[in-house]
């Protein structure tokens, strides 16, 4: 129900944000919209890139077949997350780590602004755009150290090249995030969905195993997904300004 701040959320849900021990948060592009991040779906100003859709240059076959246009691709990106801060929705969720005893932050973000807001632990199910990684050996270097401004780095270790830390579509996930992230999604007792489409899977199925398993399930966002016929609750707004009311 749309409503003043005081009657946005239902008294069943301050109650349980009250009580509860085990909470888990996913978060997407949308919670950092208000950082100025461009979301992928619904307008995001980084939907194309020179011509091309993100579908595709966030892909394997274009890593395979030109990765010097990846590395522009992400290279333009990093450049325009440097200036940007983490908002009040970043602020709220790391709050959150204090406030109950078992909480589990997972993100489909590689933007780094969870950490900069000082969340302690992130489940990075997507990598991270401050991170390149050797295509041959197990190296990973801090982007935030190296600039990376044209062509393919070389490894340090080995001299193969190295790509983005990140995961493109027809990729795996980093070994064990999701299986850390479901597992915790089986036992929450409150979850909430802040700011994703909630297409992309298999992140898309944390906050359905969180269901499956009884947990209330909280969407924010300030459109419906195909995820919000599963909500407990449906918050429609912007994550920076719904989730400080919260706590
Ligand atoms: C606000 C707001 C405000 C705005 N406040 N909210 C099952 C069925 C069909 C296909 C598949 C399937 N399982 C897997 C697949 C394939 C594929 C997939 O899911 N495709 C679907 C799109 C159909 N998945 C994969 O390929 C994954 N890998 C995989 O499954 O491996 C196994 C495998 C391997 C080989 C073959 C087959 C399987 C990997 C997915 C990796 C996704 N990578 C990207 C790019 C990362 C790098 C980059 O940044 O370029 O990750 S895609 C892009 O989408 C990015 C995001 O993390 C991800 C999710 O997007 P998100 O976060 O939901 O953002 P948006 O923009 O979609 O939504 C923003 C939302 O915010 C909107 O709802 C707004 O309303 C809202 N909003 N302002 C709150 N102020
Ligand atoms: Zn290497």
């Amino acid at each position: 129900m749309q409503a003043g701040p005081k009657q946005l959320f239902s008294e069943e849900l301050r109650g349980r944000f009250g009580e509860a021990n085990r909470v888990l948060v996913l978060t997407g592009a949308g919670v950092s919209a208000e950082s100025g991040v461009p979301t992928f779906r619904g307008g995001g100003n980084a939907a194309v890139w020179k011509g091309i859709p993100f579908e595709v240059i966030s892909s394997a076959g274009m890593l395979e077949r030109d990765l010097p246009a990846v590395w522009e691709w992400f290279n333009y990106r990093r450049g325009l997350l440097e200036a940007l801060k983490p908002n009040p929705a970043h602020e709220a969720i790391a709050r959150w780590q204090d406030r109950f005893s078992d909480f589990t932050l997972v993100t489909q973000n590689i933007d780094g602004l969870h950490q900069a807001a000082a969340a302690r632990e992130v489940i990075e199910l997507h990598g991270s755009i401050w991170r390149a990684r050797c295509v041959h050996c197990a190296a990973h270097h801090n982007l935030r150290e190296l600039r990376i401004d044209n062509g393919v780095p070389a490894c340090f270790d080995c001299g193969s090249s190295m790509r983005p830390d990140v995961v493109l579509f027809g990729e795996m996930l980093p070994a064990g995030a999701f299986e850390r992230a479901a597992a915790k999604a089986a036992v929450c007792e409150l979850c909430f969905v802040v700011g994703t489409s909630a297409v992309v899977y298999p992140a898309a199925a944390i906050p359905e195993i969180a269901r499956a398993a009884g947990a209330y399930v909280v969407e924010v966002n300030p459109e419906r997904t195909p995820l919000s016929e599963l909500c407990n609750e449906v918050l429609t707004g912007s994550a920076g300004e719904i989730l400080p009311l919260l706590g």
